[in-house]
């Protein structure tokens, strides 16, 4: 390492001094004139990992579903996932070391880590579309080459896109082409080969109008749709041509809002859905012919998937274990139904993909997802051996159902002051402050079928509260009552009420 250059590129991205920040449920996210320091500091620490595991490191540069205003990055690790905890932990003492003691960290954490710094580094870039985006990730790069790593620089990218790239180049290539046009290439086939295979109700158009958040899912699909020849028509909605990013659109908007996103108009049956900033969420919904708005989120994705999951198994004999993991946020219902009916066992971790992904692999088949819209299914590898050999060998409806299963295995992307309140039992019940969580159990007893409670957020300086009732005024009011709590009791500052259906 040469301390020296080390030193003097690190002045030009000077840390605002007493700045403290924490590596969150996605990365490091505040307001962007806070962040430059912290892109040049997670170009270094690409660089340590890479060297460490001998593989491409990915550097994300997005604050996905949050304001504008705001930025963020996040890294990927290798097999596209997210960056093992004893690393965020890295990240954190790197981010918030003083210019002082920069070279004193790097060092410990690569004797730490038994990094050996002749190895060769290299690191994928992408970012989002937010105006500090451009100069940020330039930041990583000056952060990556001082360390004499090698780079390549996507560009603008989705979060998905990013993961990908990453997995492509550590499986050299045989996951897929490390390039958009690869990324579109394989999950497209896919989806086209799948289409023909499904029926299409209605009269027979597959047409879907899309809530891009102002965001670079309107470029990404926009280059994406003449792949899906005439099996899908799309139609952008929130192309980033007039809106803020997120502003009053967005999955997080139709989420929390239970309505449609401004600026799309909803005939009655017609399919929709919202992307966030970043085009890792997804929500879909539809408004019936009495003006009635459907949303189908993370918790009904999960159970939908599973349970065709279920029946193609079914139809090839095949008896896999399959698991669905959701968070504190999963509507009780849904749980219930997929325990119950389904017979499904589910999990439940803490907020954030890494945690979800994580338990998932434990599974033949783990299908997970956040009630937000991020999620997907993975396959163990030898279930994706045992299914693309079945693809080939059987006939009729098995051989159907099989080739069904083989491409949604290649369309799912297969690869997570408010510090007062701390968490237990998957961050449903509050150790912290004493006194709240006895202040929450007596308001839920109040309501019927009704269930809440608090969290910091790991992406935002809020907290948040979830309530669920039997009712949607009870619910409003119980998130009213328990944001009242947290009030009084933490001085905190909640955020606009969740309520439950
Ligand atoms: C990120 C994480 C998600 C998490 C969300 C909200 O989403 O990837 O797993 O659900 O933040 O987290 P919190 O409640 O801690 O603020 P995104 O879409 O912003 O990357």
């Amino acid at each position: 390492m040469d301390l020296g250059a080390i030193a003097k590129r690190s002045a030009l991205h000077a840390k605002p001094s007493g700045l403290s920040l924490q590596y969150g449920t996605a990365g490091f996210r505040t307001k962007a004139e806070d962040l430059d320091h912290i892109m040049f500091r997670m170009g270094l620490l690409a660089v340590l990992r890479s060297k460490q595991t001998k593989s491409t490191i990915g550097v994300m540069v997005t604050a996905s579903h949050n304001p504008e205003e705001d930025n963020g990055v996040k890294l990927v690790d290798p097999s596209g996932d997210m960056l093992a905890p004893t690393w965020e932990e890295h990240a954190t003492c790197l981010a918030n070391a003083e210019e002082q003691d920069l070279q004193r960290v790097l060092t410990d954490i690569s004797e730490k880590e038994a990094v050996d710094l002749q190895q060769d580094a290299f690191i994928v870039i992408g970012r989002d579309t937010r105006p500090s985006s451009e100069k940020f990730s330039q930041s990583v790069i000056d952060g990556v080459t001082v360390l004499g790593g090698q780079f390549h620089d996507y560009g603008l990218l989705t979060t998905p896109q990013l993961h990908y790239m990453v997995y492509c180049r550590n499986t050299s290539g045989q996951y897929g082409k490390a390039t958009i046009d690869g990324y579109y290439q394989k999950l497209s086939k896919a989806f086209v080969e799948l289409t023909k295979q499904a029926s299409c109700s209605g009269d027979g158009s597959r047409s879907l109008k899309v809530d891009c958040a102002n965001g670079i899912g309107a470029l990404k699909l926009r280059e994406m749709e003449r792949h899906f020849s005439q099996e899908l028509s799309v139609q952008l909605f929130n192309d980033g041509t007039k809106g803020k990013l997120n502003h009053l659109c967005g999955a997080d908007f139709v989420k929390s809002h239970q309505k449609p996103p401004q600026g799309m108009e909803i005939k009655s049956n017609e399919r929709c859905c919202s992307f966030d900033g970043d085009a890792d969420r997804i929500v879909y919904y539809y408004c019936d012919a009495d003006g009635h708005f459907h949303l189908i989120d993370g918790d009904k994705i999960a159970t939908l998937i599973s349970s065709f999951l279920k029946e193609l198994l079914l139809e090839i004999g095949e008896n896999l274990n399959i698991g669905v993991v959701q968070t504190a946020y999963a509507n009780g219902s849904s749980t219930r139904y997929l325990q119950e009916v389904m017979k499904v066992p589910v999990y439940c971790t803490k907020t954030g993909v890494k945690h979800l992904h994580h338990k998932a692999q434990e599974f033949d088949i783990g299908v997970y997802f956040e009630a937000n819209g991020h999620g997907t299914a993975l396959f163990s590898k030898a279930v994706e051996v045992k299914i693309k050999q079945l693809a080939r060998e059987l006939e009729d409806k098995k051989g159907k159902a099989a080739k069904i299963l083989r491409n949604i295995i290649d369309l799912f992307n297969q690869v997570a002051d408010r510090r007062v309140i701390s968490t237990t039992d998957a961050e449903r019940q509050a150790v912290t402050p004493p006194g709240l969580q006895e202040a929450i159990n007596a308001l839920v007893k109040k309501y019927k079928l009704s269930r809440a409670f608090v969290r910091p957020s790991g992406t935002e300086d809020v907290v948040r509260v979830y309530a669920e009732a039997d009712s949607q005024e009870n619910a409003d009011s119980l998130a009213h009552e328990v944001s009242l709590a947290v009030y009084q009791l933490a001085g905190g500052i909640g955020e606009r009420p969740q309520p439950g259906f």
